[in-house]
C-alpha cells in the first residue's frame, strides 16, 4: 500500500478492511524494530474511542502489540468542528517530552508519521481508562501521588523557572496550535457562559443555568479574566486535556495520553482539570450513596493539591535556574498564582463539561432525575464558589469543604 498521501485508515463501519490496511500500514512502520509474528497479527477497533481521533489494536501470538492512532479531518464528536491534523505530531511530541520528564508515565511513542498523521503508541490494554474505572466506582490510592508527580514533573520544568528562556520559547513556536486552542477558548472559557446553540442543557436545569451562568456578570468577569490568562500566558506545557479519561491507570500505575490540546498555558489549566474531573467522579458516588467512593474522591483531591504544592517546592528548590526567580519571595508569589489559577480553572471545567457540548459520563449516565439535577448543581455551584473566590483555595482541604458544604445544602 501506498502511505505518501494522506487518507483516514480507521473506518469504525468496516472493521475488516481497517484491520488488512493498519496491520499492513504497522509491518512498514514498525516491521524493522517489531519482530512481528506476521501470521497471526491481528488488528482491532476498541469499543471507546475519545472525541477526536481513530484508533486501533494491533497484536500477534507472539505477545508483541501497538496502537494505532490517526487524526481524522473531522473530529468524531462534531462534523462541524474540525482541528488540524497536525495535532497528532504535536501529540507524539510532546509525550516524548513528558516521556523524558516523567519517566514511566505516559505511552511510549514508537514512531510518528506526519504524512498519515498517525502514531505507533506503547499497547496500555493492561490499563482501565480511569474515567470507565470512576463509573465502576474503582479507588486508586497512588493516584494522588502519581499525578502530582506528574504534573510538578511536566510543568515546573517546561517553565522559566526552571528550561532555558531559548529553548522555551522555540517549544512554544513548536507548539501553538491555533485551532485546538480555539476549541477550548470557545467551548471551555466562553460557551458555558455567554451560552451556545451546541450546549447540551439538561431540561430540568435549564432556569438554574440561565441564572447561574448566563445571567451572572461577575462571573463572566471573573472567566474573561481567566480566559485571557489561557491565552496570553505561555507559563508551561501543558497536558491541555488532563481530565480522567486522558489516563490509563492500574493499582499501581498511570499512564498519561491524548495531549493533543498540548499547549503553553497557565499549569493551574492542567491541575483544575484533575480536581474538577474528581468532583465528577464524586457526583456519580454521590447518586448511589457510595460513601466509601465518595470519601475516596475527595481524599484524592485534598491530596492531589496537598502533594503537588510540596512537590512543587522541593523541586523549585533544587532545580530553579532563572536567577530572578530565586529572589526571596518570588516562588511564594509565583505558587500562589498558580493555585489561584487552579481554582478558577477547576471552575471552568465543572461548568463546561456539565452545559458545554463535551459532556461526561459520570454525570450523564446518572438516571436518577433528582440525582442528576443535584449533581448538576453542584457542578455549577461549586464552580462558582471556585471561579469567585479563586484566592481561597489554597490547600486541598479548602476544596473539599466547600463539595461537602454544597453536598449538605443541595
Ligand atoms: C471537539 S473536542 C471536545 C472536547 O473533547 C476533548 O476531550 C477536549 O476536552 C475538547 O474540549
Ligand atoms: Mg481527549
Amino acid at each position: 500500500m501506498d502511505y505518501s498521501k494522506y487518507f483516514l485508515m480507521i473506518n469504525e463501519e468496516d472493521e475488516e478492511e481497517t484491520a488488512r490496511i493498519v496491520i499492513d500500514y504497522t509491518l512498514t512502520k514498525t516491521g524493522e524494530f517489531i519482530p512481528w509474528d506476521q501470521a497471526t497479527m491481528e488488528a482491532h477497533i476498541p469499543s471507546e474511542h475519545g472525541n477526536l481521533n481513530h484508533v486501533c489494536r494491533v497484536t500477534d501470538q507472539a505477545g508483541h502489540s501497538i496502537y494505532i492512532k490517526q487524526a481524522g479531518l473531522e473530529t468524531r464528536i462534531s462534523k462541524d468542528l474540525t482541528a488540524t491534523v497536525d495535532r497528532n505530531r504535536q501529540e507524539s511530541e510532546i509525550l516524548q517530552i513528558e516521556e523524558k520528564l516523567a519517566p514511566g508515565m505516559v505511552p511510549h511513542i514508537y514512531f510518528y508519521d506526519t504524512t498519515m498523521s498517525a502514531c505507533g503508541m506503547e499497547d496500555c490494554s493492561d490499563f482501565t481508562v480511569m474515567r470507565d474505572a470512576m463509573l465502576e466506582h474503582k479507588t486508586y490510592p497512588r493516584f494522588a501521588d502519581d499525578i502530582s508527580t506528574f504534573m510538578v514533573n511536566t510543568l515546573l520544568y517546561t517553565s522559566d523557572i526552571v528550561m532555558d528562556h531559548k529553548e522555551k520559547k522555540e517549544l512554544t513556536r513548536r507548539f501553538i496550535t491555533p485551532d485546538l486552542d480555539d476549541i477550548t477558548e470557545k467551548l471551555v472559557l466562553m460557551e458555558p457562559y455567554l451560552g451556545a446553540k451546541r450546549n447540551h442543557i439538561y431540561e430540568p436545569n435549564r432556569d438554574f443555568i440561565q441564572r447561574e451562568l448566563y445571567q451572572d456578570e461577575a462571573l463572566h468577569l471573573a472567566v474573561s479574566k481567566l480566559k485571557f490568562n489561557f491565552m496570553n500566558n505561555a507559563q508551561a506545557l501543558l497536558h491541555g486535556d488532563l481530565h480522567t479519561g486522558s489516563v490509563f491507570i492500574k493499582p499501581d500505575a498511570i499512564k498519561v495520553f491524548d495531549c493533543e490540546f498540548g499547549t503553553f498555558a497557565p499549569m493551574g489549566y492542567d491541575i483544575g482539570n484533575v480536581v474538577a474531573n474528581m468532583i465528577f467522579a464524586y457526583d456519580n458516588g454521590l447518586s448511589t450513596g457510595d460513601d466509601k467512593f465518595c470519601d475516596w474522591c475527595l481524599d484524592t483531591i485534598e491530596e492531589t493539591i496537598d502533594l503537588f504544592i510540596d512537590k512543587f517546592n522541593a523541586a523549585y528548590d533544587q532545580a530553579v535556574t532563572e536567577p530572578m526567580a530565586k529572589v526571596p519571595g518570588f516562588k511564594e508569589d509565583y505558587l500562589a498564582s498558580i493555585l489561584r489559577d487552579t481554582a478558577g480553572y477547576a471552575g471552568t471545567e465543572l461548568h463546561r463539561r456539565t452545559v458545554g457540548m463535551a459532556n461526561v459520563l459520570d454525570v450523564t449516565s446518572i438516571t436518577d432525575p433528582d440525582a442528576r439535577l443535584r449533581a448538576e448543581r453542584l457542578n455549577i455551584l461549586a464552580g462558582k464558589e471556585f471561579i469567585l473566590h479563586q484566592e481561597d483555595y489554597q490547600t486541598g482541604d479548602d476544596y473539599v469543604k466547600t463539595i461537602l458544604r454544597l453536598t449538605e445544602e443541595l
